[in-house]
């Protein structure tokens, strides 16, 4: 009797054993078969999302892309900053793997908070950039009440997100919103103006960029400038226009330098021929960027097309 009892939990124990083993056995036989079938690299088709044609991240990731192995056969798409935008709320909509070009001060961050850059052992979008302000040559002389105020012109990461967060979050223009930013922020705006006479009408061209961060700093620069009499005129082009525009004296300045890396190519194109007032912000950034529900950390993680 005892023995029979005893036959049969034996039996039961390797029928729980040989069940177990089956179960675990196929599991990791499927994990493992859907991870050869589909890298990240296979799922995003070897393509990074980015922005305009005419934006210092793309010729950056351009470099990227002939610098890595990894990138190698890859594609930049390029659209537009909006396009983009929208390929990534539908990605994370579903938790699918996406790859954009990245940049802070920029809302994607404060949208989706888990967002994380690539890292870039070869560092070709560099570290920490800064956004310096440019001066045509002779403006000192022409209007050096303008040149003093945008040479004192500076402010933090902080101020410039607050006005794109708010911009977003309530659907008011970024210009109207720098506004009340100006009228809330009457220290800092004291430190700009300070030693700067009041003038009469006195015509600035402020030469951008179309992002939202630079079209933050523009219009509190514009209109802080109207406070004390000038008329300013915002006009928004592409990186290289900037940069022409300022060297050939048709813009007086601009506040839409991203350097070191992100506009170099123009910077040493046109060096000698504007004055650099330095950093308005420090604390910028550049790069690939995923959300945190992928499972890769740097840009070596990816793979080349076959
Ligand atoms: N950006 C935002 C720009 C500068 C400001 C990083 C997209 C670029 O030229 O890449």
């Amino acid at each position: 009797m005892i023995a029979k009892k005893r036959l049969r939990a034996i039996f039961y124990l390797l029928l729980g054993i040989v069940f177990t083993l089956m179960i675990t056995g196929c599991g990791s036989e499927d994990e493992a078969g859907s991870n050869e079938e589909q890298s990240i690299s296979d799922a995003v088709d070897y393509t990074i999302t980015g922005i305009e044609p005419g934006a210092g991240i793309t010729a950056t990731t351009e470099t990227a892309i002939k610098e890595y192995d990894a990138l190698k056969g890859w594609t930049l798409e390029q659209s537009s900053t909006a396009a983009m935008a929208a390929e990534l709320d539908k990605a994370i909509a579903k938790e699918e793997p996406i790859i954009i070009t990245g940049w802070n001060p920029h809302w994607t961050f404060a949208k989706y908070p888990d967002m994380k850059y690539l890292e870039d052992p070869k560092e070709i979008y560099g570290g920490e950039e800064i956004i310096a302000s440019l001066a045509r040559k002779g403006l000192k002389e022409d209007k050096p009440n303008a040149y003093k105020l945008i040479d004192q012109f500076h402010w933090d990461v902080e101020d410039m997100e607050s006005i794109m967060y708010e911009s977003k979050d309530t659907g008011d223009d970024i210009a109207e919103v720098a506004k009340r930013w100006v009228a809330d922020n009457p220290e800092k705006v004291a430190a700009w103006v300070e030693g700067v006479e009041d003038v009469d009408g006195v015509k600035v061209t402020l030469v951008s960029t179309p992002w939202d961060s630079e079209r933050s700093s523009s219009n509190v620069l514009k209109h802080v400038m109207e406070q004390k009499g000038f008329e300013v005129e915002i006009t928004p082009v592409d990186v290289a226009v900037v940069f022409e525009s300022i060297a050939n004296g048709d813009g007086d300045a601009t506040l839409a330098a991203w350097l070191p890396v992100t506009h170099k190519k123009f910077y040493d194109q046109y060096q000698d021929k504007f004055d650099d007032l330095g950093e308005n912000l420090k604390g910028a950034k550049i790069g690939l960027v995923v959300p945190a529900y992928m499972d890769i950390d740097s840009i070596e993680d990816l793979e080349a097309k076959k």
